[in-house]
């Protein structure tokens, strides 16, 4: 693709109107992506539109993604200007309790749904995130490979002590979010588990947070990462993710799928260009490669499908008291 991407067109609206959102999933989870009626964030680089979203207009995300017209499985996506000329659009990404770096689930479903609404063409795009660009090829209507911002390990083998399960042994991985993995699951990974792989999951990041372990710059680790022997044959591994707002990824997770790759390629059990398929607890796959980068970094690419499932508009009437959703 040249320098010079076709660009989308972002329709910024004042804060409070509606909102035309596309929803989505990849994988089985959720996307809402605003596609019309975001504010203006300017237009400077992503990590500073994020800021201000954040500073000035948190309202948007609790009014797209909490109840009572959200959920809190639901990873929002904001279309917004870049300026970086190779890319189609800037998005930033948000959940139920604050922002994400980026999400690999949630740009294959940004992709799928631009597709959808004609926005792009079939091919290769480009998107700008806060925590850099990443490349998108669009391999079908519904089908997509996102190569992901570089990854790695962080710190291998780290000891934690956990309440109720004892010691437990994980690395701590950057894929675009920071995540703590843990090989053997102390639960079984199935959703008559979900409960116990929850509860277990916050525990291991309660004890990270009381025993200092952190990403790199301190950042604090938010995705926990549990793994297993797949289901299907096909599959190399099973997982639960437990995400920020302690929703549970059903997928098996763009950036924790990232962060594994790093793990893997850094302890030398997988080699560049080989597929690893990665199931997610409730079944559903990703098909993720990498290429080294420098200082033992790698730059993964995650394979999957997204759905468009809606088309709506938010209504955020000025005298619903739920306006800006609920909590
Ligand atoms: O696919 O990267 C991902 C992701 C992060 C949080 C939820 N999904």
């Amino acid at each position: 693709m040249g320098l010079l991407a076709r660009k989308v067109v972002v329709v910024t609206a004042a804060a409070g109107t509606s909102l035309r959102v596309v929803d989505s999933h990849t994988a089985g989870e959720p996307t809402r992506v605003v596609v019309d009626g975001g504010p203006d964030l300017g237009n400077g680089s992503l990590a500073s539109q994020r800021r201000r979203l954040q500073d000035e207009h948190d309202d948007l995300r609790r009014a797209v993604i909490l109840e009572p017209r959200g959920s809190d499985a639901l990873v929002g996506a904001l279309l917004c200007r870049t300026p970086n000329k190779a890319c189609a659009a800037g998005v930033i990404f948000f959940n139920n309790v604050g922002y994400l770096g980026m999400c690999g689930h949630g740009a294959i479903g940004v992709a799928v749904t631009l597709a959808h609404l004609g926005r792009v063409e079939l091919g290769a795009l480009r998107l700008d995130t806060p925590v850099g660009t990443v490349a998108v090829d669009l391999t079908g209507p519904n089908d997509a490979t996102v190569e992901n911002v570089e990854s790695y390990c962080w710190r291998a083998d780290v000891a934690v002590d956990v309440d109720g399960l004892g010691t437990v042994h994980g690395d701590v991985a950057w894929g675009g979010n920071w995540f703590f993995l843990v090989d053997r699951a102390p639960v079984p990974l199935d959703l008559a588990h979900e409960a116990a792989l929850t509860e277990a999951a916050r525990r291991i990041k309660a004890a990270l947070a009381s025993q200092g372990v952190r990403g790199a710059d301190g950042a604090e680790i938010d995705h926990i990462e549990l793994f297993g022997p797949p289901r299907a044959d096909h599959a190399d591994s099973r997982n639960f993710v437990l995400c920020p707002g302690d929703a549970y990824d059903r997928s098996p997770c763009g950036t924790g799928t990232s962060a594994k790759l790093a793990c893997l390629a850094a302890r030398g059990t997988l080699a560049p260009g080989e597929p690893w398929v990665q199931e997610s607890v409730i079944g559903s796959h990703f098909t993720a490669r990498y290429r080294p980068a420098a200082n033992g970094r790698i730059v993964p690419s995650i394979s999957g499908q997204a759905y468009v499932c809606a088309e709506a508009t938010l209504i955020r009437h000025a005298a619903d008291p739920f306006r800006d959703g609920i909590g």
